[in-house]
């Protein structure tokens, strides 16, 4: 079927996924998704600090983050109180391909990165629901990604991630600490604002 690899226990990287044609499509429902749900910067919890990448959601529920509030999930926009749209169906599509057996994601986060942007090492554990992987999707600019064990301090490996790229986080892998150290500025002609978009879909509630 698809051409994976594991790069760690649970952590499977499907170089390609995408084709060319499939990207375009998909970077062009994301448009009409933002045009929805506009981008917003999250903040950090307390400090206010903001982060470098811009997000907006689509699905039930979407991921949020503010001084006051902390990261969280809820079905409505931070600054426009709309619900989210919803998540395109070659999305569900990835999904159901990679994540078979797992209930329906409820949500997916849209991260935006320009050059400069990075993500610090950092858990996903606002969910719920860890028996499910987390699948995810790139599209633009290449990245580096890291990714290492279940504390801060255990070993790394680092790896691209390309257009078309997807992979998933399972198992052993679903509390893995991981980061995006890096952006290759110019490295994809597929925005024409060049940056990255990383498409994140994830079950939220227990299933
Ligand atoms: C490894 N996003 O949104 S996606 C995030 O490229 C996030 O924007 C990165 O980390 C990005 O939280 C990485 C790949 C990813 C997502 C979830 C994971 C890797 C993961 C959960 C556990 C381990
Ligand atoms: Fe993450």
């Amino acid at each position: 079927m698809f051409h994976a690899i594991e790069i760690a226990p649970g952590v499977l990287h499907y170089p390609g996924l995408l084709d060319r044609r499939a990207q375009e499509a998909l970077r062009d429902e994301i448009r009409a998704a933002l045009a929805a749900a506009p981008p917003f910067t999250p903040r950090m919890p307390r400090t206010g600090k903001p982060f470098s990448v811009r997000m907006s959601n689509c699905g039930p529920l979407g991921w949020v983050s503010d001084a006051e509030g902390g990261y969280r999930y809820q079905p409505r926009h931070p600054e426009t109180g709309a619900p989210w749209p919803p998540i395109p169906a070659r999305l569900l599509a990835a999904w159901a391909a990679l994540a078979p057996g797992a209930p329906p994601p409820e949500a997916c986060l849209i991260n935006l990165y320009v050059a400069e942007a990075r993500m610090a090492l950092h858990q996903d554990r606002d969910e719920a629901e860890l028996s499910a992987p987390v699948v995810s999707l790139s599209l633009g600019d290449k990245a580096l990604f890291r990714v290492g064990g279940l504390t801060r301090g255990d070993p790394t490996r680092s790896f691209r991630l390309a257009s078309g790229d997807a992979m998933t986080l399972g198992g052993p892998a679903r509390l893995a600490f991981h980061g995006i150290d890096r952006i290759y500025s110019g490295s994809s002609t597929l925005l024409a604002e060049s940056g990255r978009i990383n498409l994140t879909m994830r079950r939220v509630t227990k299933g």
